[in-house]
């Protein structure tokens, strides 16, 4: 191919809202009323969710928490723009993707106390859900090999002739992993139905994106693999659904994939374990707080008479209620069974696990195993 065009999409930063939160019309995709509304109740729960689990983490409750603040338009649009029938594959910052698929929020936050509510019983670090009835897969907490997972997954689905897409998600870290090259080739061969989306947030953990790489964008990647690439403002949920779902009915259509950079900022910490004041300033961080994307949404829809004062206390009032129910009943579950630690790990318990499954057995139970957990 020749040089790249200065309008290529992958050096631009697609957007529908403006930083006001209106929209341009031409690029207004003018989504029904019960959708838009639902994108923002989304949105707005993960990110009081997260504000009530940090706390959680800090009260002592929970281990370790990862929040997604400033990251919300991403995962939700890729929810909205994907079927049920799609995969996800997602590094850190995408569980939220279960709860907008009708994942139960109770099991969801049991996967964070790691307690006998989860479905993965307390194997995985919290903040790393996956759930087989919303077709989304286990992330290792490896920096990469999601991608190649997600590529070989739509490989499948194509020589199975499935429909089905996959969605594999990366930080801007993840595209210094030799994994991220693999997965790019490949899907570039193959054409498989997949859709790469990589949420640069500026920084990876204290390392920012500018020691990550030495191209103009990280969406220009793309052409070195014959794939499609854009660029796009990652806080602009309008915009991320119409990108997401081109991608993904191309791929659909047989068209291979695409790989999308959205451009973001992580507000919060890496994870609770994290104090960013040690490597960035106030300041950079106040200039992505004005970018909000949950502002932005809510201010499009009241700028569309679909929001008000009234409206959004009463939507706040209700994802309120809805957690602070699920935190009461999360509670309640003891910590798993000790027998299932022996579980899920051969299809018939060889001898020795058998022999030190029933040692453990006669031992006494834990005090934590009789209810109440943490
Ligand atoms: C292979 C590997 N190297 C290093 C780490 C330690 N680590 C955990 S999270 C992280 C940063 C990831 O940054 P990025 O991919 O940009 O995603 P973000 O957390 O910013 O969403 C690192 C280096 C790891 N988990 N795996």
């Amino acid at each position: 191919m020749g040089p790249i065009a200065e309008d290529d999409p992958t050096l631009g930063l697609f957007r529908v809202l403006r930083d006001d939160g209106t929209a341009d019309p031409s690029a207004d995709p003018f989504l029904p009323e019960a959708q838009l509304l639902g994108m923002f109740t989304e949105m707005l729960k993960i990110r009081m969710i997260d504000q009530r689990m940090l706390m959680r983490q800090r009260q002592g409750k929970i281990g370790f928490y990862g929040t997604i603040t400033g990251q919300e338009a991403t995962p939700i649009a890729t929810a909205f723009a994907t079927q049920k029938e799609d995969w996800i594959f997602p590094a850190l910052r995408e569980s939220s993707i279960m709860l907008a698929r009708g994942f139960p929020l109770v099991t969801w936050l049991a996967q964070v106390y790691g307690n006998a509510g989860d479905v993965l019983k307390g194997r995985q670090m919290p903040s790393h859900m996956s759930g087989r009835s919303v077709n989304q897969v286990s992330w290792s907490s490896c920096i990469g090999p999601q991608i190649p997972q997600a590529v070989g997954a739509a490989w499948a689905a194509k020589l199975r002739k499935d429909p089905v897409v996959t969605i594999g998600f990366m930080g801007d870290g993840a595209t210094s992993e030799p994994d991220f090259h693999c997965a790019m080739n490949f899907a570039g061969v193959y054409r498989v139905p997949c859709v790469m989306i990589c949420q640069n947030n500026h920084w990876s953990i204290s390392v920012p994106t500018a020691r990550q790489t030495a191209s103009q964008t990280i969406a220009v990647k793309a052409h070195a693999y014959g794939l499609r690439g854009i660029r796009v403002d990652g806080n602009d949920i309008l915009a991320l659904y119409r990108v997401i779902k081109d991608a993904v009915d191309r791929a659909r259509a047989g068209e291979g994939a695409t790989f999308i950079e959205a451009l973001t900022y992580r507000i919060g910490p890496h994870s609770s374990s994290d104090d960013p004041t040690r490597y960035r300033s106030e300041e950079e961080v106040e200039t992505w707080r004005k970018r909000d994307p949950i502002k932005r949404f809510e201010n499009y829809l009241r700028n569309a008479t679909l929001l008000d004062d009234a409206r959004l206390a009463e939507i706040e009032k209700g994802i309120d209620a809805q957690i602070s129910a699920a935190i009461v009943e999360v509670e309640k579950f003891p910590l798993p069974a000790r027998e299932t630690l022996f579980t899920d790990v051969f299809a018939q318990t060889p001898r020795h696990l058998r022999e030190q499954q029933e040692e453990l057995q006669k031992l006494p139970p834990a005090p934590s195993e009789h209810g109440g957990g943490h």
